[in-house]
């Protein structure tokens, strides 16, 4: 087989492969920017213990993913995740085991523990947007928590709140769960501890970022247990994970510039792009100057954020 094309299995014709094989593993899945490999054991079989997560340089907007693709972005993102799993360590261990990774997918995947991951997706806010804002639209309350009159899109709270939603399948949205039904989901102890470190490791980031210019909007965490207690996983206050917003700019009562997306966002809602959000088709290409200004957006967060040069 060819390496970065296979072929359709009623045509013939070669079509993109987003998840080219990767010699020494197992593809198991691909979301719509990470792919997600088990290292084939010295059995000849897939490993149960570990798993390769993968950072592709793809990019979604409006539920699409766009093309091309962003240069490095898979890079950037996975050295971020890594720097903040180390500012995090004193609050919560991590699922990281090994960079040490094929050649292919340098810089860009991260060998980790296999875990029972908590049937969860733990959200915190520590600014009101999105779906927060739209509950709170709704009856003044953000997962079943009564917040102040007079809040707007932007608004800080005084704390990050916990706001769980369901894990959907791929292709469909993520539901707002109420905190009981946490408790019932995984019990009133573990669902205690996963507030608990949500709320802490955004409160946190957003120490840290906030000294850089950057504000954390929300973000949105992965855990698995083992014996019994949390271990962070899969990535953690990336721009794809979080809303990271521009700290000069931010500005309450309308939606923030996105720190990474602006570009793409404000260019696809253009007329000079020529589509219609509402059409339901797929948008157009990025035009090069585009791609450009958002492959230095995420290395000018990493950089902010770390205080190092993102080498190449
Ligand atoms: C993460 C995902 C994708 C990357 C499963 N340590 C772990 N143990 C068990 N499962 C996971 C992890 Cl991180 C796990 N995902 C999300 C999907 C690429 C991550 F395609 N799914």
């Amino acid at each position: 087989m060819v390496e970065h094309a296979t072929a359709d299995r009623l045509t013939g014709m070669s079509i993109a492969d987003p998840a080219p094989g990767l010699p020494g593993f197992v593809h198991l899945y691909s979301g719509k920017v990470r792919d997600l490999y088990a290292p084939i054991g010295d059995d000849g079989r897939a490993r149960e213990d570990q798993l390769l997560l993968v950072a592709s340089d793809r990019i979604s907007a409006f539920d699409f993913v766009l093309e091309p693709a962003i240069p490095d972005k898979g890079a950037v993102l996975t050295q971020l995740s890594l720097w903040w799993f180390e500012q995090l360590a004193s609050i919560v261990p991590n699922h990281v085991l090994s960079t040490d990774v094929p050649a292919e997918v340098a810089g860009r995947a991260v060998l980790v523990r296999r875990l029972e991951m908590l049937p969860v997706e733990c959200v915190a806010r520590a600014y009101l947007t999105g779906g927060g804002l739209r509950e709170y639209a709704a009856d003044g309350h953000v997962s079943g928590i009564r917040l102040p009159e007079g809040l707007v899109d932007g608004s800080r709270f005084d704390q990050p709140i916990f706001t769980p939603s369901t894990k959907a399948p791929q292709g469909e949205h993520d539901e707002p769960m109420s905190y009981a039904a946490v408790e019932a989901a995984i019990g009133s102890g573990l669902a205690a501890r996963a507030r608990e470190l949500t709320t802490a490791i955004l409160a946190r980031g957003n120490e840290i970022a906030a000294e850089r210019g950057i504000l954390i909007a929300d973000t949105k965490v992965e855990f698995g247990v083992v014996d019994g207690e949390l271990v962070l996983a899969d990535e953690v206050l990336t721009p794809d994970s979080s809303r990271f917003w521009p700290a000069d700019q931010w500005e309450p009562g309308h939606t923030q510039p996105s720190f990474d997306k602006e570009f793409v966002r404000e260019w696809l809602l253009s007329p000079e792009s020529g589509w219609d959000k509402a059409s339901g088709e797929a948008p157009p290409p990025l035009p090069e100057d585009v791609v450009e200004r958002t492959r230095a957006k995420y290395v000018e967060a990493y950089e902010r954020l770390t205080g190092t040069t993102f080498a190449r």
